[in-house]
This record gives structure tokens, C-alpha cells and sequence, in this order.
């Protein structure tokens, strides 16, 4: 398929803005969260202590990088280390350091959505890695499949930390990793983060700060709009509320009108009716089991290899070959 073609499927943000706010239920993507202020608010969230995700697959990939450096080589041709969601590369640079250091023969081509922090990463990888080969991609997750097919003059492994793949339903997620499945060939490898089922209540605490960091960032969708779609969202008559369902695993993000309210987007010339209480359905951050992580490896043709966790089990990175 065409990039073109490709690119044709995704809807823009405002068609996406007009479909959301005029269903019932309301809903906005949060793949809509990360502009230049979105992508700092979520580098706070990551510093958060109640967002225990990142230092849980920074400890995994601090312990397992000798490891995986073993199993990501090849002695003859060396490989690619594809990263899907680089974003500011800080749980990467760990393995990038290891790799440089002990002279493995290896490219790293980060892709982002963000331009600005695939900029802001190249930067700060030219700096510390020298000597490293960077190729940095901007794309969606779309272009990024259509992407991978490129590659098939060596051994690639494709990197996907963070449990980004949670942000998808699972259906979604089968089909974007049956994408990534296409485009692997015999020797090529997958390394994925999966957020764990854990104790319901400290899902909640990590996607509901008292300090409104998580608010904020789900509030910085209404930014947008105001900004982009020139409307009039008042943010402050939304709070932001979060649920965990226990036996699903699917922890789901709103936003709640605290009063009724009528919202003008001038450039789409709609007028968006809000009851006291009515939702807009922003976000979903999947957590998963063994089970469900083998029943989606079954539908996409994978093949586990290896897993690994933390001491605390609160996260896993799953190997995959085909
Ligand atoms: C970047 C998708 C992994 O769902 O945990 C953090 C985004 N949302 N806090 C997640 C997010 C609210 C995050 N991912």
C-alpha cells in the first residue's frame, strides 16, 4: 500500500473532535493528549511516584540488559533496533549504552508521533552515543507498519515500551500487532511492555494524582480544541475521573461536565450540549494477565520467547519471534 493511501485512513483531529462530541456517549482519543504541552505534562506523570510504570520497566531493562543485548545481536550483520513510541528514550538509553559500550554493531531507529521529541531525542543521543547510528522516523502508528516492510536486509528488533499498546481495545491491538507480525521475518524479534493486573486500588491512585497532574493531562485535549478548532471549553467545569474494572483489566479515563454547559467550536460551526454530569470517554490503559497476553499472541501468530519482570511483578516485557 501507498503511504498516501495509508495515511488517507486515519481521520484528521477535527474529524475525529466532530464524530467524538456528537455520539453518545461523547468520546476523544487520547492519542490527542500529546501535543508539545501534552508531551511535558506526561514527562511529569513519568516522575511521578504514583505512576509506578516507568521505574518498574526501567528496573526490568536496567537487569535484563545484558541479556537482551545477547539475544538482540547478530555477529554478522549486525541489526536494527526499531523503537515504536520512542518518546524522550529514557528507559532505552540504558540498553543504548550497554550496546555502544561493549562495540555490538547495531542502528537505532526511534519513531515517534512527536516531532518534537524525536528532535529533542536525536540531541541528546548525538551528545551521549557519538558514535551510535540514528535514524530517526516521524509517523503514527500506520506509518509505522507500512515502515517495518522497508526493512528486511537484517535482523531487526522491534521495541515497544511503556505499555503504549494498552492505550488500545484489544481487538485494535491484534490488529496492530498483526501488522508488526507481517513484517517480521524468521530471525526478527518483538519486545513489548504490558502493564500487570495488580491491586485495583493502586491502578486508580496512578491515573488519578491528588497533585491533578493526570487531570491536567487529560484536560490538555479541551486545550487543543480551544486552540486549534477555536472553541470555548471552560476546563475548570470538568473533573477528570478514573475506573478499573478488576476482572477486564481495563482501566478507563473521563472527563465529567460538573454543570450543564454549552460549548461552541467556531471553526466547525457546532454547538456540543453538555447535561450536569454527562462524560467524554478519553483514554483506556489496558493491564493484562498471562492468559490474555497468550490468547493475543495466539491470534497474531507470536510466539512467546521470554518474559521478564520486576521484583514486584507490577510489570512485563514480553520477548516475541514468529
Ligand atoms: C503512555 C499510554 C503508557 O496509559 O499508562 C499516563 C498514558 N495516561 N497517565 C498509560 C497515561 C494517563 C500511558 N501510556
Amino acid at each position: 500500500m501507498e503511504k498516501n493511501t495509508l495515511t488517507k485512513l486515519e481521520n484528521t483531529f477535527e474529524e475525529d473532535v466532530y464524530k467524538g462530541l456528537t455520539s453518545y456517549p461523547k468520546k476523544l482519543s487520547s492519542k490527542y493528549f500529546y501535543d508539545e504541552k501534552g508531551d511535558k505534562i506526561f514527562q511529569q506523570i513519568m516522575e511521578m511516584p504514583e505512576y509506578y510504570l516507568t521505574n518498574a520497566e526501567y528496573e526490568i531493562i536496567d537487569t535484563y540488559t545484558p541479556a537482551l543485548a545477547e539475544i538482540f545481536k547478530d555477529e554478522e550483520k549486525g541489526f536494527d533496533l526499531i523503537e515504536l513510541g520512542a518518546g524522550d528514550g529514557k528507559k532505552t538509553k540504558i540498553l543504548l549504552q550497554y550496546l555502544t559500550k561493549n562495540n555490538y554493531k547495531f542502528s537505532y531507529l526511534p519513531i515517534d508521533i512527536s516531532k518534537h521529541a524525536l528532535l529533542d531525542l536525536k540531541t541528546t543521543l548525538k551528545k551521549e552515543f557519538p558514535q551510535l547510528e540514528v535514524v530517526p522516523k516521524q509517523g503514527t502508528y500506520l506509518d509505522v507498519l507500512h515502515e517495518l516492510n522497508e526493512f528486511k536486509h537484517r535482523k531487526k528488533v522491534i521495541m515497544m515500551l511503556g505499555s503504549n499498546i494498552g492505550n488500545m481495545v484489544h481487538e485494535n491491538a491484534i490488529s496492530f500487532m498483526q501488522g508488526i507480525q507481517k513484517s517480521m521475518h524468521k530471525q526478527d524479534l518483538l519486545f513489548m511492555g504490558f502493564d500487570q493486573k495488580k491491586h485495583p486500588k493502586k491502578i486508580i491512585k496512578a491515573y488519578s494524582d491528588k497533585t491533578g497532574i493526570t487531570e491536567a493531562f487529560n484536560k490538555n485535549i479541551l486545550v487543543r480544541i480551544n486552540n486549534e478548532l477555536d472553541a470555548n471549553f471552560n476546563p475548570d467545569k470538568f473533573i477528570q475521573w478514573e475506573s478499573y474494572n478488576p476482572e477486564t483489566g481495563t482501566a478507563k479515563s473521563f472527563l465529567v461536565a460538573t454543570e450543564p454547559q454549552t460549548v461552541f467550536i467556531r471553526k466547525m460551526n457546532l454547538h456540543v450540549d453538555f447535561d450536569a454530569w454527562e462524560t467524554i470517554h478519553t483514554e483506556i490503559s489496558q493491564k493484562y494477565d498471562l492468559k490474555t497476553i497468550d490468547w493475543i499472541a495466539g491470534q497474531v501468530n507470536l510466539k512467546i520467547v521470554n518474559q521478564y519482570t520486576d521484583a514486584q511483578q507490577l510489570f512485563k516485557n514480553f520477548l516475541f519471534a514468529i
